[in-house]
């Protein structure tokens, strides 16, 4: 297949100062008429432009045909013979057979468009690269009954009637923009708007519009735009710059949303909500893709990419962005202690999601750096590297530069880039030029190999302590090896990281130590106790003077950096983090240090097949945690609650998940029965019926009350299932009723929860988003590969719906070990079927499915060469698509 570089990267040699576009559509047959006004910047060059999956019609410069074009490999070439010039280009489309979800589709009874990342080309030849911006007009034509609101990006500048039953409206977005951010939505909705007024009383419109008799579900997607333009303002002193601003849903969609310049596209998921059918997890999940996609607004679309390569500069700082908003929302109008536990408790989830998600992807075939240096189809780069580790890269530099420096530092980003498509390199220069003014003269040079190099490094600690002296010595040793396509670069070597490692010292006592050091030039001013040890170097050793006895180290607190680390520490230690680290962050990353050391010694002595015993300082930290009135409910939820099975499995080596998987169930029944009383106390100390609200107090009493009913429902506790079953048909809300449900499924027999499973289902039946939760249920709980044919074969079940593929065939494949990975390898050559099945229909969706086996190279036997020829067999098909070949490539080389 063919690669492409970001070192070829050379500027578009004409510029399109402005787009008309007229759609006449159709479902089967969209003629798409393209007037571009063209202004040459070089002499004699070649006018490139991409075309896919639709058919051309005519070309026209200044109104007459043109007739010397190549057109073949969909691209469409030919040697304009004037400097500025209109280029008018016909093609047609078939929307209603677009399975693939890019480009103009029909999805209901609806038209909508997806463009990022190359989808313009399937709507209409153009040079499809974000550095090429231009100002867009758009009529959109279409029958009036069947599609009353015709939508694209900008303002509505004029609609009429027109004849044979079909009415036109014209849009104008007076900013620039690259083709990406276009969009056009026609049909039928119901629509929740509100006037709001921007900060400096600017007018605004923001609607929502959402199929049919669902416009009672879209209250808090509303509320959280309009909290979302707010908090920008105040934030990040950046105003919504347009009178209107739209989100469109849809039910079928590649992903989460998307940020079309003042028409946002949604995936239902994350706009609809009632309490009956959306959990506190989708609440918080719409909070935060209203807010992403809002955020955009300014990191994406003001200032855009100049490549794809470039993607992280969008992404990774509008991920930091929305995860500083969601985590404000989350600490508003609370007392400064459980403001700080809310933030730690939002800072915990993404910590884990990095860890279980991006961790891996670092290890593994598809490893890249946050701006990677060539790719084969760009829809496999929207990683959870390129956004979840990109954001922690800004987070870092935030750390470095502190609030008010790094709002310094976007101040300037913005003075120099407004209205330009820009590369990662100009970003870091803007923050830089505050760093150096900041802390004379230092710069960012070392830093910059966050953008350039793959990998999560290892940072090994090691800790002298001198009697006499009383100094305690410790040394951060930083080491990554090479991954990914680095492997293949013999001359390539790995440079230091700059890692912001944050620490603190606590005394045998769990009381903080105040901290002095040598050197002090070295270190940033001091957090909670704590200090920030700045490594750029491979080794360094900081000398902390005034110890009085050997120091307990609380270790990358906040986790200040993305990278793993490596400490010898004794249970006994851990232990006294685990009840007194005053950072929350580290006490919790200390109960989950503790039983994950548990964890692994179990799942090798399953290996070994000796007997299971936990260690009773374990039990001696979750009874202490269990009880500590100090803790408020959410975040105790997290430090009473196991790791994650794959954050877990990374620490394997080779990886067997059954016994990691017997393992977790063994601590998890054991923690269940020594603390049985306290978990049916704690269950009914938090379980109140109260009205329900998404807001974090009472998201963390809901949140622990569920985590009590897990624990004792894996021991089949009697008096557990008998609350599990009121608790379900009790519920009043959607996180009560899946908790129980889940908790059921996944532990009780078979005669317990039938019943139940059966009421869910026909409760639900026409709510497709609460349908996927039912499909997702099943495909965890499930036993084997058969039960999930039978799914298949529900008349609600489609490949051709991402959610609903994502909530049967991912959730199955990804989140149930014990099936999935059965020993005759039966689910392996079913995952195989489908990728291949899915590809067929929608490649970038199929592509992300394909990524599934990763890491199979790492797995014990027999799963490794049963999950090698699961790959050989997609690999061997003639007809796969681009996006899932580099998947099946990369993961086989
Ligand atoms: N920018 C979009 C990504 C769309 C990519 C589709 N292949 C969503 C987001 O990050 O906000
Ligand atoms: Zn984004």
């Amino acid at each position: 297949s063919h690669t492409i570089y970001r070192k070829d990267y050379r500027p578009y040699p004409f510029t399109i100062e402005r787009v008309q576009l007229h759609f006449a559509l159709e479902p089967q047959h969209t003629i798409v008429t393209n007037t571009m006004h063209v202004i040459a910047k070089e002499h004699n060059a070649t006018m490139v432009l991409n075309g896919e999956d639709i058919e051309l019609q005519a070309i026209y410069i200044n109104g007459k045909a043109l007739t010397s074009y190549e057109y073949s490999d969909n691209l469409l070439q030919f040697k304009p013979s004037e400097t500025e010039f209109d280029l008018k280009i016909v093609s047609s489309c078939n929307p209603s057979a677009n399975s693939t979800l890019m480009g103009l589709y029909v999805s209901g009874q609806s038209f909508f468009t997806q463009c990022e990342a190359e989808g313009f080309r399937r709507i209409t030849f153009f040079p499809d690269r974000p550095d090429v911006m231009s100002e867009y007009i758009v009529t959109i034509e279409a029958d009036k009954k069947q599609y009353p609101y015709l939508l694209s990006n900008g303002n509505l500048i004029s609609s009429q009637d027109l004849d044979n039953g079909r009415h036109q409206a014209v849009w104008h977005d007076p900013f620039l923009k690259p083709c990406y951010l276009f969009a056009l939505v026609a049909g039928d909705f119901d629509i929740r708007e509100k006037t709001s007024h921007t900060r400096s009383g600017r007018e605004v419109l923001l609607q929502i519009y959402s199929d049919k008799g669902s416009g009672d579900q879209t209250l808090w997607a509303l509320d959280s735009l309009e909290r979302s333009i707010q908090w920008d303002e105040k934030r990040f002193n950046l105003e919504l710059d347009l009178d209107r601003f739209m989100i469109v849903v849809t039910h079928d969609f590649n992903m989460g949303a998307m940020e079309n310049k003042g028409l946002n596209i949604f995936n239902a998921v994350y706009v609809l909500a009632d309490p009956e059918t959306a959990t506190d997890a989708n609440y918080m999940g719409i909070e935060s893709v209203v807010g992403h996609e809002y955020f955009h607004n300014w990191t994406g679309n003001r200032v855009t990419c100049r490549d794809w390569f470039q993607l992280s500069l969008k992404e990774g700082l509008t991920v930091f962005r929305d995860q500083e908003f969601s985590a404000d929302m989350a600490a508003r109008l609370l007392p400064p202690e459980a403001a700080l536990s809310a933030r730690t408790v939002k800072r915990i989830e993404d910590v884990t999601h990095l860890r279980a998600a991006q961790f891996p992807e670092d290890a593994g075939p598809m490893a890249h750096p946050i701006r990677p240096d060539s790719y084969q189809e760009i829809g496999n780069f929207y990683t959870m590297t390129v956004y979840e580790k990109g954001a922690e890269v800004i987070r870092m530099q935030h750390t470095l530069l502190g609030e008010e420096g790094f709002q310094q530092g976007m101040q300037e980003y913005f003075r120099r880039h407004d209205g330009q498509a820009v590369t990662c390199d100009d970003f870091v220069n803007a923050m830089e030029s505050v760093y150096k003014a900041r802390h004379s003269g230092k710069d960012f040079s070392v830093f910059r190999h966050w953008y350039s190099q793959a990998g999560t490094p290892t940072v090994n600690v090691q800790l002298d302590y001198d009697t006499h002296q009383q100094t305690a010595s410790i040394t951060l040793t930083q080491h990554c090896d090479k991954v990914g396509v680095e492997k293949l670069q013999a001359d390539m070597e790995k440079k230091p990281f700059h890692i912001p490692f944050h620490i603190g010292m606590l005394n045998q006592a769990g009381q903080a130590i105040p901290l002095n050091i040598e050197g002090l030039e070295d270190i940033t001013p001091t957090l909670q106790n704590g200090v920030l040890l700045d490594l750029k170097v491979p080794s360094q050793t900081w000398v902390f003077k005034g110890i009085k006895e050997r120091p307990i180290l609380s270790l990358l607190r906040d986790f200040s950096a993305p990278v793993s680390v490596i400490y010898d520490y004794s249970f006994e230690e851990l232990a006294v983090l685990c009840a007194h680290d005053s950072n929350p962050f580290a006490r919790w990353e200390a109960t989950q240090e503790l039983i994950s050391r548990e964890i692994l010694r179990l799942t090798q002595c399953i290996q070994e097949e000796k007997s299971l015993a936990l260690n009773p300082i374990i039990h001696q930290v979750w009874q202490h945690n269990l009880s500590d009135p100090l803790l408020d409910a959410a975040y105790r939820t997290w430090i009473l609650a196991l790791p994650s099975e794959k954050v877990l499995l990374e620490r394997l080596h080779p990886i067997t998940p059954l016994a990691l998987n017997k393992a977790l169930q063994f601590v998890r029944q054991s923690l269940a029965t020594v603390h049985r009383d306290v978990w049916i106390s704690t269950y009914q100390h938090y379980h109140a019926q109260e009205d329900y609200q998404p807001d974090p107090i009472s998201i963390g009493k809901r949140s622990l009350k569920n985590l009590s009913l897990n624990y004792l429902l894996s021991i089949k506790d009697p008096e557990g299932i008998a609350l599990a079953k009121t608790q379900y048909q009790q519920a009043k809300n959607m996180t009560d009723r899946m908790g129980a449900i889940s908790a059921l499924l996944h532990y009780a027999d078979k005669a317990d929860t039938e019943t139940i499973n059966q009421d869910f289902y026909q409760r639900f039946e026409n709510n497709p988003l609460v349908m996927d939760k039912w499909f997702a249920l099943q495909a965890t709980s499930a036993q084997s590969v058969k039960t999930i044919r039978t799914l298949m074969d529900n008349p609600l079940f489609t490949l051709r719906n991402p959610n609903r593929v994502r909530a049967l065939l991912f959730q199955f494949c990804m989140n149930n070990t014990e099936a999935f990975h059965q020993n005759n390898g039966e689910a392996y050559t079913f995952w195989a079927e489908q990728v291949i099945a899915l590809d067929a229909i929608n490649p970038e969706v199929a592509a992300r499915f394909a990524r599934v086996m990763d890491n199979w190279q790492r797995f014990a036997e027999p799963h490794k060469t049963q999950m090698q020829k699961a790959l050989q067999s997609i690999a061997q098909q003639t007809a796969l698509s681009k996006n899932t070949t580099e998947i099946i490539e990369k993961a086989l080389s």
